[in-house]
């Protein structure tokens, strides 16, 4: 999706036009995959622009730069702070925020010891990320011939860029073949997540997603959806899914920053009821939770002044 630009980058600590939010071709992370991010939403909210959960998704950038052994050179105070100076300078009221720490330039080679690390805050206007209609029409899925890596090959835990090499495989092959979005299975044939999503599979009225250990990324809007199914006495479990569990399923959908709650419509050609009970009124209520319109859920939204 094109990139619309804003007025400024935040960059190491300064507000810079976006032009000249620039780094150098023999930048550490751009050959070895060594970085980590963020990818955050800011809603429109009648008091300012509202980030979703963004003190809970810079501790997942700490998190997952100490499961690189990166130390960024920033407090978690500091960056939540930076992150809202940057959607600020924007003057948007609702926009993407892409957090990103990397090793920068000045080393080569695959010791890391020795690297900068560099940090950057973008945001910019992002539309549906599956499309406008993904919770009323639903999208088409596939089953993905990559498989998810593993804990002891490329951390799942970590938002490592490395990491997307793995999800942008299975998303473009996913497109070409003319579905809409991939499900990557684990080593042991299980279903971990999907390219940038979590995912959920209703049964039996009951959600089951898979958790961390199967391979997904421990996704804040799969955390903040299974609250709210809760709080609407839906019972959430973590557990194990196959692909066979997709084919039978009352109902299933996605769920991350970029997709929100996107319904599925198909998985493999087979067609799941779409959009169900469920995933309606879950998708529903997400979009009014991340505007700040619940009051239970009022302190996920974080505004900048
Ligand atoms: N799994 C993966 C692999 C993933 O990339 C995301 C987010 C999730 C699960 C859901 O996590 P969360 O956003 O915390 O609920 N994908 C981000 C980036 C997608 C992209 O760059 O493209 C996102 O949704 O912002």
């Amino acid at each position: 999706m094109p990139i619309t630009p804003t007025e400024k980058i935040w960059m190491n600590g300064e507000l810079v036009p976006w032009d000249e939010a620039r780094i150098h071709v023999l930048t550490h992370t751009l050959h070895y995959g060594m970085g980590v991010f963020e990818g955050i939403r800011a809603y429109e909210t009648d008091q300012g622009p509202g980030v979703f959960r963004l003190t809970d998704h810079i501790k997942r950038l700490f998190r997952s730069a100490q499961i690189l052994g990166m130390e960024i050179p920033y407090s978690e105070e500091e960056l939540v702070q930076a992150t809202k100076d940057t959607v600020a300078a924007t003057g948007l009221p609702g926009c993407y925020i892409r957090p990103i720490a990397y090793f920068g330039y000045g080393e080569m080679g695959l010791n890391t010891l020795p690297c900068s690390v560099d940090v950057a805050i973008a945001c910019w206007p992002w539309g549906a990320y599956l499309g406008d209609d993904a919770l009323t029409k639903g999208v088409r899925m596939k089953i993905s011939s990559w498989t998810r890596h593993d804990h002891n090959i490329m951390p799942p835990a970590a938002k490592t860029t490395g990491n997307y090499v793995n999800s942008s495989l299975a998303k473009v092959e996913a497109l070409k073949a003319g579905y809409d979005e991939a499900i990557l299975l684990n080593k042991a044939g299980l279903i971990a997540e999907c390219t940038g999503e979590n995912l959920f599979v209703a049964r039996g009225g009951k959600l089951i997603t898979p958790p961390l250990s199967a391979g997904a990324l421990e996704g804040i809007t799969q955390d903040s959806v299974i609250q709210i199914a809760r709080d609407m006495d839906v019972e959430v479990v973590f557990g194990d899914l196959t692909r066979s569990d997709l084919y039978v399923a009352d109902e299933a959908f996605l769920v991350g920053t970029a997709a929100e709650v996107s319904a599925v419509r198909s998985v493999d050609d087979r067609e799941i009821p779409c959009p169900g009970p469920i995933t309606t009124a879950i998708g529903e209520e997400y979009a009014r939770v991340v505007r700040g319109q619940v009051d239970r859920y009022k302190d996920w939204v974080e505004l900048c002044s």
